[in-house]
């Protein structure tokens, strides 16, 4: 499984840290959606599902979690604890999040507007599609 990690430029100054994503270029699509989760409580997993068509690129922009991808034959984990790094989950990639710290706030950039339909959420069902396509 080829994985894409992002490390970006901190443009920060004595005032602070600033870090920018512009369309195709930092980021490798254009960017159709965003959003963010956070509050997420202990012990709780996020995702476990793939995407048919959507790419999305996760960054933990405050506190750290993990991700573990999955290509229906082999798995790998990532720690995202820091705002200038990035992992893109490409579509029909099997993604879960989890160890979500009090403080995490993962954002995700999206090429695809929200679409239930883009969702597979049954593993068993993911497996069957991947081998299908095999
Ligand atoms: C992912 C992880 C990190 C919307 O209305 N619009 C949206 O753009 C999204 C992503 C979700 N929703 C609704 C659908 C559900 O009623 O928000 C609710 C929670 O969505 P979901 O169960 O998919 O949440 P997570 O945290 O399991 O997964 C989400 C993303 O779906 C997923 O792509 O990578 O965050």
């Amino acid at each position: 499984m080829q994985i894409q990690t992002y490390k970006y430029e901190i443009k920060g100054d004595e005032r602070g840290s600033l870090i920018a994503l512009e369309n195709n270029i930092d980021v490798p699509f254009n960017i159709k959606r965003v959003f963010y989760i956070y509050d997420t409580l202990d012990g709780v997993v996020r995702g476990t599902h793939a995407h048919f068509l959507t790419q999305q690129l996760l960054v933990c922009v405050k506190g750290s979690c993990k991700v573990t991808l999955d290509d229906g034959k082999t798995k790998k984990t990532f720690l995202l604890d820091a705002p200038d790094k990035a992992l893109l989950q490409k579509p029909m990639i099997w993604g879960k999040m989890y160890d979500f710290s009090d403080d995490c706030v993962l954002l995700v950039l999206a090429d695809q507007l929200y679409d239930e339909e883009d969702y597979i959420r049954d593993y068993d069902k993911f497996l069957k599609i991947i081998n299908e396509v095999d």
